[in-house]
């Protein structure tokens, strides 16, 4: 008897132990209650295949690996942690494996994961492919086997979420089971930039959430953190060149240090999620002047930030040069949205200035926004701007520059036929802090929408959703981004022939429901998908 399986204290009638017996021999499983014909996989793989044999994962399978990755612990940390999600509420006993026994008591005992390459480099269009496989070893075989195959660490983590969403729970049985076997995945991503924004600076987010959002993302294959870590409102980020920039904080509480974020990127990237920092100038910085007055044009007109000094391009070089050495993405974003520039037409010194230097105001933003995108490609960063510096100034970007769209649907297509790239967030249907979106009009949002040449498709890098922090903090931010921004996840991650066909109450939504109630279990805080802000009227 093995030593976990313990001695029963119960008398239990022995008919009823044996027709439970019998029961578990003849139908295993009978409690099953999903619709098999559907795959329950969130974001949808690019090629699958499946059978229809049900089999028991073991709460104690053990994890190989091999290949030039093998050593890597991105691997193997992501192994310990989905089996603690996988095997939440099953024990190691099951009368149910006793019975199936060939050796072990379970199908399946052992995961092995093969990565190729031992480069654990996180970069945009990092290669995230996988295959999965959960079949037998051979035709002759009853011996099953469950194996990822990946070029990198992070292509391994993307098939550990889809194994993971392979194990289910089985509440007859009490065990986890795989439904639909064999199983036979070939997936990677249609976009390599899949993202989400967070504002810490209208409400600080403390690190853990923000950790916990990271670790969601993971869950629905999303890769790029997008922090708009500073806005005008509040400065909460420790920048030891200027040290009086975080006195623009909330409080001293809500700050993050160096570490903090330091912190927040290793964590992302154990998850091949990258992070990209934004310090949105000019517009958006109202609250640098709380450390450093003199970079607001007056005390009584404080943005955009004052384009008449040199200090504001040194507290601007100071700050990317700083952050840097925290975030090693290649991206970096510097805003350049919603810039109003009547303080520098009515603040005297700066007026003159102008005069001085024959800019209109407009002239002013553009020099404003080339020159800080110039700091950040000399600091070897490559520059994102919000898409209102390409409908004022395109002919004189930087032609490296990655647009970001916000404004409405068909700025991508203007954007490529520039030459540009571009990231995908229409604010119609990816601002998650509007409320009234529902979860389908994310969902078929399309960011090739309109862009037919395929050597332009391929300048749209991806997209992004946002959640804005004006009127969500921790009390609500993840109820605000789930399940709405699994939608977005999934028309990033897979086919677009796959998920634009059909009807998608009927291929999409049960998974999109079950894939909620998934975020649930693993204690993530996801709204209903059709919820009080989110519901549809019945079509
Ligand atoms: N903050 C910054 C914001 C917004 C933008 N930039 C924003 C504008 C309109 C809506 C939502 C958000 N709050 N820095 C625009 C990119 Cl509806």
């Amino acid at each position: 008897m093995s030593p976990n399986f313990p001695k029963p204290h119960l008398k239990i009638p022995k008919i009823l132990l044996l027709f439970f017996c019998i029961s578990q021999i003849v139908a295993p499983g009978f409690a099953f209650e999903l619709d098999e014909s559907l795959t329950f996989i969130w974001p949808l793989p690019a090629e699958f295949s499946s059978g229809n044999e049900t089999l028991s994962v073991d709460p104690s399978i053990t994890l190989t690996v091999s290949g030039n990755g093998g050593n890597s612990v991105v691997v193997s940390e992501a192994f310990d942690r989905y089996k603690r999600v996988i095997f939440k509420r099953a024990s190691g006993f099951s009368i149910f494996g006793k019975f199936r026994g060939r050796g072990s008591v379970y199908d399946i005992s052992e995961l092995t994961v093969i990565v190729h390459s031992e480069s654990e480099e996180l970069q945009l269009g990092v290669d995230e492919s996988y295959s999965l496989t959960v079949a037998k070893r051979d035709a002759q075989s009853i011996v099953w086997e469950a194996t990822i195959e990946a070029n990198t660490v992070y292509g391994a983590l993307r098939g550990l979420e889809t194994f993971s969403q392979l194990c289910v729970f089985d509440y007859g049985t009490k065990s986890v089971q795989i439904y639909k076997a064999p199983w036979y995945i070939q997936d990677k991503p249609r976009f390599a930039y899949r993202g989400l924004l967070l504002d810490t600076s209208r409400h600080y987010l403390p690190t853990e959430v923000i950790k916990q959002i990271i670790e969601s993302m993971s869950y629905a294959k999303l890769n790029v953190l997008h922090w708009h870590i500073i806005d005008e409102q509040s400065f909460p980020l420790e920048v030891p060149t200027y040290p009086n920039l975080w006195k623009g904080a909330y409080s001293k509480w809500e700050r993050y240090t160096v570490e903090d974020a330091q912190e927040v990127v290793s964590f992302a990237k154990m998850r091949g999620i990258n992070v990209m920092a934004e310090v949105d100038v000019p517009g958006h910085a109202e609250s640098w002047g709380a450390g450093y007055p003199d970079l607001w044009p007056s005390s009584s007109c404080r943005e955009p930030l004052d384009v008449s000094k040199n200090f504001t391009f040194d507290v601007i070089s100071g700050i990317l040069a700083d952050i840097r050495k925290i975030f090693p993405f290649e991206l970096f974003h510097l805003g350049g949205d919603e810039v109003n520039t009547d303080c520098w037409s009515s603040t005297p010194h700066v007026k003159k200035w102008l005069g001085d230097h024959s800019m209109t105001t407009k002239d002013a933003y553009q020099y404003f926004v080339l020159r800080a995108q110039e700091i950040a490609i000399s600091q070897n960063w490559t520059p994102v701007n919000w898409e209102e510096t390409f409908n004022n100034f395109a002919a004189n970007l930087n032609p490296r520059t990655v647009v970001h769209n916000w404004l409405g649907p068909g700025v991508c297509p203007k954007v490529v036929a520039n030459g540009f790239r571009c990231i995908f967030s229409n604010q119609g249907v990816w601002y998650l802090d509007h409320l009234d979106v529902h979860w389908d009009q994310v969902y078929t949002a399309e960011p090739l929408e309109g862009i037919n040449d395929v050597s332009k498709q391929e300048l749209v890098l991806g997209g992004q959703v946002c959640m804005w922090g004006e009127t969500a903090d921790t009390s609500a931010v993840q109820e605000t981004i789930w399940p709405r921004a699994a939608a977005a996840a999934e028309r990033l991650w897979s086919r677009r022939e796959a998920i634009s066909t059909g009807n998608i109450t009927l291929t999409a939504l049960p998974r999109l429901h079950y894939f909620r109630c998934l975020l649930n279990r693993r204690g993530v805080q996801a709204a209903p998908v059709t919820n009080k802000y989110a519901r549809r009227p019945p079509r």
